[in-house]
């Protein structure tokens, strides 16, 4: 596959959407925006939802990949779940298979996995094969959303690289985050690594920095080329006396998918 030049960014005008349209342009890419909000500054985005599938067709004509970003991004009721990231998505496949797009780079979530316990210290790193243990209605849909990547590999030959995001913010706010925290020039170098790496088929990759608390493992992402920079380290001290060490009898503590193991939906619409 050739290098992919022009990216459409779904959730562009979301809190990864934004770092993203600052960081990838510098990797080359011309990015094609699309989100249901106006995105700000940018009159040519698309304003659209995802269960419009002419809109999401035309989005998809012509572009060399899709960075998949747009749903919700936190627990919510399984309605709200089901129409925007369950069917939103296949919406997206759909259209991208109708026009012949080669790849899309798939938002996954830790909250996938979210039920698998925290490594204590000696024990071994979360393999990306882990079973899935969905925390949420929300994990269940990137569960889902894994599941249809490999259909649409297997099925079309449609490339999929899902990264497992832990949590991509401009600085860890929480002790978990750590552990799962990706800064935001690490997702560019992963997304760009994920566009662009060859034969990927459907590939599963978690998407951390190289944190010194890390809880999974990186290899796959490594695989691809992705070489993080980045470590949470420097925000341990600060974050630690604020709030205190992990209690390991606290299941927000003590799973992958932290306070998303135990809190009731939380989505704001
Ligand atoms: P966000 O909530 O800030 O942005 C999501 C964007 O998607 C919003 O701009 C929203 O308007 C748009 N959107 C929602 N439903 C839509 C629909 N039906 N049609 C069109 N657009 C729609 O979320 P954030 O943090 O930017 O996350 C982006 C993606 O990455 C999400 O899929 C999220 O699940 C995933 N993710 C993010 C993590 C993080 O640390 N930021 C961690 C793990 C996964
Ligand atoms: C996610 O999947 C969410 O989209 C993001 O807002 C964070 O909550 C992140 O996981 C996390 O686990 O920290």
């Amino acid at each position: 596959m050739p290098a992919p030049r022009t990216v459409l960014l779904t959730g562009a005008a979301g809190g990864l959407g934004t770092l993203m349209r600052s960081l990838l342009p510098e990797y080359g890419y011309t990015l094609r925006l699309f989100d249901m909000r106006p995105v700000e500054g940018e009159p040519d985005a698309i304003t659209a939802d995802l269960g419009d599938r002419q809109a999401l067709r035309e989005a998809v004509r012509g572009v060399d990949a899709v960075l998949h970003l747009a749903g919700i991004s936190l627990e919510a009721p399984f309605e709200k779940i089901l129409k925007a990231n369950i069917e939103g998505t296949y919406n997206l496949y759909e259209a991208a298979r109708e026009e012949g797009v080669p790849r899309i780079v798939f938002a996954s979530s830790n909250h996938a996995v979210g039920f698998t316990p925290a490594p204590r210290a000696g024990e071994p790193l979360i393999p990306v094969d882990t079973p899935r243990r969905p925390d949420t209605f929300y994990g269940l849909s990137k569960s889902f959303g894994e599941d249809l990547a490999q259909l649409y590999w297997d099925k079309h030959g449609l490339e999929t690289v899902s990264v497992r995001i832990g949590s991509c913010f401009p600085e860890p706010t929480g002790v978990r985050m750590l552990s799962v925290w990706m800064s935001p020039a690490d997702g560019a170098r992963l997304f760009h690594a994920a566009l662009t790496a060859e034969g990927v088929g459907h590939t599963v990759v978690h998407g951390s920095s190289a944190n010194t608390r890390l809880w999974w493992d990186l290899t796959s992402a490594r695989a691809l080329g992705y070489e993080p920079r980045d470590d949470s380290e420097p925000y341990a001290e600060k974050l630690i006396a604020e709030q205190g060490e992990l209690d390991p009898e606290n299941p927000a503590h003590s799973h992958l998918g932290g306070h998303f193991v135990n809190d009731p939906p939380i989505w704001p619409y």
